[in-house]
């Protein structure tokens, strides 16, 4: 994680000096109304469908179909929300990437990324973004006071990304202090230090939930039972990428 933080920081560094903050501002989808990813969830199938071109541990999926096609899939399929990734030197994806889906598709995209600085919550807003991911493990406490303040500020939702009971009490202790229901808290399977995942992450963690939070899964979920099975205990929004990206069409293996 530290190696992937210290290149985001890097690219970051690069970015701020071709476009300002007030270029970004200036951007078409910077002043839109944005999609709630709360409601959406809600009233849902509660699918976050990922567009994912490769990742470190399994490198590139070969996926035929272009970006337009995925997204576009995902949306008939009738998924809840889209993440689309836009780090590259890890998983292949870019801003173009987030503002050609905003083109595409109606319903709430979240900006997954490596967020680290206030600067990409103003880029996601203006290339198109609903909601942002915040990784507990790649921020202290005021840091990400700090970076929910903006992005609540500037109408986007959160999605609080926790491994463990530590990340979780942390992000417990931010949001009380936050004041607002714009967010939702989504537990990754995958172990960061030896890529596995393990649904039972999900199961472990779920109990020590705050009431009233929307309850996401996050990774290595490979079937309808398994979505099936978390939904009976209380999660509403699962978070998928590998397995519809390793199809030919991931619109229409997400269909099922
Ligand atoms: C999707 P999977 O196993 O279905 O492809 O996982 C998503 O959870 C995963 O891509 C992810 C991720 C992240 C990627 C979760 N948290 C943080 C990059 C950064």
């Amino acid at each position: 994680l530290k190696k992937i933080t210290n290149q985001t920081a890097l690219d970051l560094k690069a970015r701020k000096q071709v476009t300002s903050l007030s270029d970004l501002r200036e951007m078409p989808y910077y002043s839109r109304e944005t999609l709630s990813l709360n409601d959406s969830l809600k009233k849902g199938s509660g699918i976050i469908a990922e567009h994912k071109r490769q990742s470190p541990s399994k490198g590139s999926f070969n996926c035929p179909a272009s970006l337009q096609e995925v997204v576009t899939g995902y949306e008939n399929a009738g998924v809840s929300a889209i993440s689309c990734l836009t780090d590259l030197p890890f998983f292949g994806g870019t801003l173009d990437d987030l503002i050609e889906a905003r083109s595409q598709v109606n319903i709430p995209i979240l900006r997954k990324d490596f967020m680290i600085d206030l600067y990409q919550i103003h880029e996601a807003r203006a290339y198109g973004a609903d909601a942002i991911l915040l990784i507990a493990a790649c921020l202290n406490n005021e840091e990400l006071k700090t970076m929910s303040l903006e992005a609540i500020n500037l109408g986007l939702e959160i999605l609080f990304e926790v491994h463990d009971l530590e990340e979780l009490n942390r992000i417990k202790e931010v949001t009380t202090s936050l004041n607002t229901s714009k967010f939702v808290i989504g537990v990754n399977n995958r172990d960061l230090k030896r890529f596995k995942t393990d649904i039972q992450n999900s199961k472990d963690l779920l109990p020590h939930f705050p009431k009233n939070v929307l309850a996401i899964s996050e990774s290595g979920i490979s079937d309808p039972e398994i979505v099936k099975e978390l939904k009976t205990l209380g999660f509403e929004g699962f978070l998928i990428g590998e397995n519809f990206m390793k199809t030919d069409l991931p619109g229409a293996s997400c269909e099922q």
